[in-house]
């Protein structure tokens, strides 16, 4: 399918607007109407969580889940920009069609690159037990935008360690070593694994354990890890994900994997604005100190808890390196290329 552009205006017209998935732009714009230099906030239409967000050469990606029943969660979309403010939806980078484990819950997307390919591990069929088949899944694609294929033929994470529901991967490079980690786990577990150069498993760390927990206070899902300095920032978000008050907390250490002691949240609902604000993913402007979160939220007064959008804002840190609340907003961000 040709990839489909969406225009700020429609954002900017409908960002208030409780409803169901959208399928109807808005009018273009006039012809004199002033260029629109911020996408508001939802960044594009449609029901979509679990934004992670990555920068590919002069492109930023958004790769979500697809907010709807489990069984209807059988595929990928994915979104592109050079700007944070226009947008191109790509869609079904992936779908369970030639994935023959998985079939349902296709969740929470993570995207490498290495070598020129583009890894997207994902979690599928939510098992409940480990007779079940299911858990975290790789697909493999010579581009951002796909196609995706199996890469393993089987889950890479196929049962419970530590209690860690096999979802929500999130891979974390770590510069300082090249050594790269997934990090993943729902049911208030996460745990940090050692991925091997070719990503078709693990290699245990120095102590031989391969599944190592790091579950701070609150954890719930949706990890997130990066390195500013030399510390590295763990995220996570707390609460249910269908309420109101999921949200995002964080913690800091000197390694990879901790010990992570929770510092506080910095990401939750506004009575005025949405609520459920959480599972987020943060991007860095490439060479500057500018940082911002995309994560999902809902809209006020909706009760169906798949109706998620997914948004950016302003993500920033005080002088001491703790990172501020963040404000949520319905304006987003101003365009910048990465
Ligand atoms: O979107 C499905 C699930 O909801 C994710 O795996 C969780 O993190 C929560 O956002």
């Amino acid at each position: 399918m040709n990839p489909k552009k969406f225009t700020p205006a429609f954002f900017l017209a409908s960002a208030c607007i409780l409803g169901p998935l959208s399928t109807h732009a808005a009018e273009p714009p006039a012809a004199t109407s002033p260029a629109p230099t911020k996408p508001g906030n939802p960044i594009f239409p449609g029901w979509y969580a679990d934004p992670e967000a990555k920068v590919f050469g002069k492109q930023y990606w958004i790769y979500p889940t697809y907010s709807a029943r489990y069984e209807e969660q059988f595929f990928f979309d994915a979104f592109s920009s050079p700007d944070l403010v226009h947008w191109t939806k790509h869609s079904r980078i992936m779908d369970t069609n030639n994935i023959t484990w998985a079939h349902r819950a296709v969740w929470a997307p993570a995207v490498a690159e290495k070598d020129g390919r583009y890894f997207l591990f994902f979690g599928a069929n939510d098992i409940q037990k480990n007779e079940q088949l299911g858990g975290i899944g790789l697909a493999v694609a010579d581009k951002p935008e796909g196609p995706f294929k199996d890469y393993l033929g089987k889950p890479l994470v196929d049962r419970f360690h530590n209690g860690a529901q096999p979802i929500d991967p999130f891979v974390f490079h770590d510069d300082s070593d090249g050594q790269d980690y997934l990090i993943y786990g729902g049911w208030g577990h996460c745990n940090i694994c050692r991925l091997t150069k070719d990503f078709r498993g693990f290699e245990p760390f120095a102590d031989g354990t391969t599944f190592k927990e790091i579950t701070p206070k609150g954890y719930v899902e949706g990890s997130v890890m990066f390195r500013r300095g030399a510390k590295y920032y763990f995220m996570w978000s707390e609460g249910g994900w269908t309420g109101p008050n999921y949200s995002v907390a964080y913690a800091m250490a000197d390694s990879p994997i901790g010990p992570f002691t929770r510092i506080g949240k910095i990401l939750q609902q506004d009575p005025k604005v949405a609520t459920g604000a959480g599972h987020h993913s943060v991007i860095k402007l490439p060479g500057k100190e500018e940082y911002y979160i995309a994560y999902h939220r809902r809209p006020l007064g909706e009760t169906d808890g798949n109706h998620r959008v997914t948004c950016i804002d302003h993500m920033e840190f005080d002088a001491q390196g703790l990172i501020k609340p963040v404000k949520i907003t319905f304006e987003g961000v101003t365009a910048v290329e990465p």
